[in-house]
């Protein structure tokens, strides 16, 4: 496996490049360009500039995570072919630049759903935290309070661009009618088209699940089990066509069983998220430390079916926690982040130990 870790660039990001080199075994950064609006073609001199910040560190720029889809091609408007041609000069020009994994999701409306972004912990830290009654209401309740962390931190929370944001009545109109037979249909169309283009460049389009994996404000929601997955690869059964298995969003249901996933398409899996989920009885969900016994879905069955199958893709550590008074960006903290993948580090170098790989 190859270690990556999630920086969102000069001036956007708290962490310093610098910082995440004295972390042991990192090799990728994983990024993307997050000025970009869904839909806009990512520009040769854009990525150059990317490319500057990071490989002075000896970083390689493989995995880039968030390109993210117009909501023409989910709801199969009338852009969306015109929107897929750009889609497509977007791999095109990341290909110039040795990238070699596209994590990309296909979420309704909104990304990543969390109710309260630090939510604490009996430790003094805090986590990332989901409140299912809360998403019961007003989607714009939820929308303003993600958007007021993101412009009191002045930080981009992609996903989230408050340029769409500002439009969810419409956005809520033209999903009104798709409902989750239309939106598999709409995400095969997209993924199929885009094949050609990744065998061509060597470049593998890795789906993240929808997290929370289940519908929410009456949005159908897919890529959300074990089902879902086979269902998936089967429709576009192509070696490029991956997902990006984030063990966090999985686990929030509590019926999935990652390891179980990750044994049965280790093939397919292009890019690994870890996270350690914390349930609640009535279906509530925090994050915490990677240490598999701080939560209920653990992490250590995950990582060694990862070894047991000898993964050679990437993995990063999904989110962290806030600790020892970091200021950052929800989730994306260096702190916990970093302790993260020492856990995992030494749970993989203990495997290499005994099976006598080391
Ligand atoms: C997720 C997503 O891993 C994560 O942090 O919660 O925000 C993910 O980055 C996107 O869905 C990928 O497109
Ligand atoms: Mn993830």
């Amino acid at each position: 496996m190859k270690i990556g870790f999630r920086w969102f660039g000069e001036g956007n990001d708290s962490i310093k490049l610098s910082d995440v080199k004295q972390i042991p075994g990192v090799t990728s950064i994983v990024w993307s360009l997050h000025h970009k609006l869904p839909g806009e073609v990512w520009e040769v001199k854009e990525i150059a500039r990317m490319q500057k910040q990071i490989k002075p560190h000896g970083f390689d720029m493989d995995v880039v995570e968030s390109v993210n889809i117009h909501d023409d091609i989910k709801t199969a408007g009338p852009g969306r072919d015109q929107y897929i041609a750009k889609y497509i000069q977007t791999i095109k020009n990341l290909s110039k630049f040795g990238v070699k994994v596209i994590c990309y999701n296909f979420m309704p409306v909104f990304d990543w759903t969390r109710t309260d972004l630090f939510f604490p912990l009996e430790d003094g830290s805090t986590a990332l935290y989901y409140e299912k009654v809360k998403i019961q209401d007003d989607p714009k309740l939820m929308a303003e309070y993600i958007l007021s962390e993101s412009e009191q931190k002045g930080l981009t929370f992609p996903g989230w661009e408050p340029e769409r944001m500002a439009r969810l009545d419409e956005l809520f109109a033209a999903y009104k009618n798709i409902n989750k037979e239309q939106l598999w249909e709409n995400l095969i169309y997209f993924v199929k088209s885009l094949m050609p283009v990744c065998r061509e460049n060597g470049i593998k389009m890795a789906i993240h699940p929808d997290d929370p994996p289940w519908d929410i404000f009456g949005l159908p929601r897919l890529i959300i089990d074990e089902a879902a997955i086979d269902r998936f690869l089967t429709a576009v059964d192509d070696p490029h066509n991956c997902l990006t298995l984030c063990s966090g969003s999985f686990s929030a249901n509590p019926n999935n069983n990652v390891a179980d996933m990750v044994r049965k398409h280790c093939d397919r899996i292009a890019f690994a998220h870890i996270r350690n989920i914390r349930h609640y009885p009535n279906g509530d969900f925090a994050e915490v430390s990677h240490r598999d016994r701080d939560g209920h879905s653990g992490i250590l069955e995950i990582v060694k079916a990862y070894h047991d199958c000898g993964y050679q893709g990437y993995i990063r550590p999904d989110h962290g926690r806030h600790i020892w008074g970091e200021k950052c960006r929800p989730g994306y903290g260096l702190y916990d982040r970093a302790l993260g993948i020492m856990y995992m580090l030494g749970i993989w170098d203990m495997l290499d130990k005994l099976s006598g790989k080391r």
